[in-house]
């Protein structure tokens, strides 16, 4: 997936490959208005491959030396579902992370197995909607290993983050799309500041997904699913506080 991402198939398909073939449909001499549409279709193209390209940058990461004293918590600070409070009661040894939908071999993942896998460690700014920030240090397992793990169907369009605490009736949820999944900075963290990561910021994993804004960073995950859309998931707007708060879906930063 990340193959088809890389700029110089981008460049390919944006600057080349479809102005030549339009030209090859075109035959030699394009009217005006044929030549017009074919420079807005590279304008677009160039465009889309450009947001494409930006995506893929990097978060910036600090310094250990400025890791925030105190990092806020936001949102649930201790689920009251009895399968994660089950969990909680073992340190976690019972946790299960269930990976599954669109996906050739669906797979659960103990968190002793989880930190197996070869981790990634990064100093991020955390921003959130209600206008603080803070600075972490988070270590966890790249989603795109876990992806890569149980592979993903050819219909799969984005990666769902089913998380143990609820309000109401509602499970907090959140999705981003496969760019953003198989961004090198996209984690799966399990440990926050050099210590596993504390109940209140989402044991035993939450989401980093470093170009995103707060609310996108679910706690508490239980369950990993793949889907062709979710519009089928809540009430359709791909999260929590995109349903019930109106947020943008896409909260890129
Ligand atoms: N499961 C879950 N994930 C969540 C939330 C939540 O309430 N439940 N709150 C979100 C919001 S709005 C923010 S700003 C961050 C807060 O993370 P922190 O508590 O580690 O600071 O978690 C996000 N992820
Ligand atoms: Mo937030």
């Amino acid at each position: 997936m990340t193959k088809a991402f890389t700029r110089r198939r981008l460049l390919a398909t944006a600057g080349l490959a479809t102005p030549a073939l339009l030209l090859g449909y075109y035959g030699k001499t394009p009217d005006k208005k044929t030549q017009q549409a074919l420079l807005r279709s590279g304008e677009w193209l160039s465009f889309r491959a450009r947001n494409l390209i930006g995506r893929n940058a990097l978060a910036r990461e600090y310094e250990p030396e400025d890791i925030s004293p105190e990092f806020r918590t936001n949102g649930a600070t201790l689920p009251k579902t009895q399968q994660w409070n089950a969990d909680a009661k073992t340190g976690f040894q019972t946790w299960k992370l269930q990976v599954d939908g669109k996906v050739n071999t669906p797979q659960s993942f103990s968190l002793a197995q989880l930190k197996a896998l070869p981790a990634r460690t990064q100093i991020t700014r955390h921003d959130c909607v209600e206008g603080w920030s803070a600075i972490g240090q988070w270590t966890g397992v790249p989603l795109s290993s876990i992806l890569k793990t149980v592979g993903l169907t050819d219909d799969a369009r984005y990666i769902v983050f089913w998380c143990a605490d609820e309000m109401g009736s509602w499970q907090y949820y959140e999705s981003i799309d496969l760019i953003d999944a198989f961004h090198p900075q996209t984690i799966l963290a399990f440990g926050m500041n050099g210590q596993n990561l504390p109940v209140e910021h989402g044991a035993p994993a939450r989401l980093r997904v470093e170009r995103q804004l707060g609310y996108k960073q679910a706690k508490f995950i239980m369950r990993i699913e793949a889907v062709s859309s979710f519009e089928q998931l809540g009430d359709g707007k791909g999260g929590f506080w995109e349903d019930l708060g109106n947020y943008e879906w896409y909260a890129g930063i």
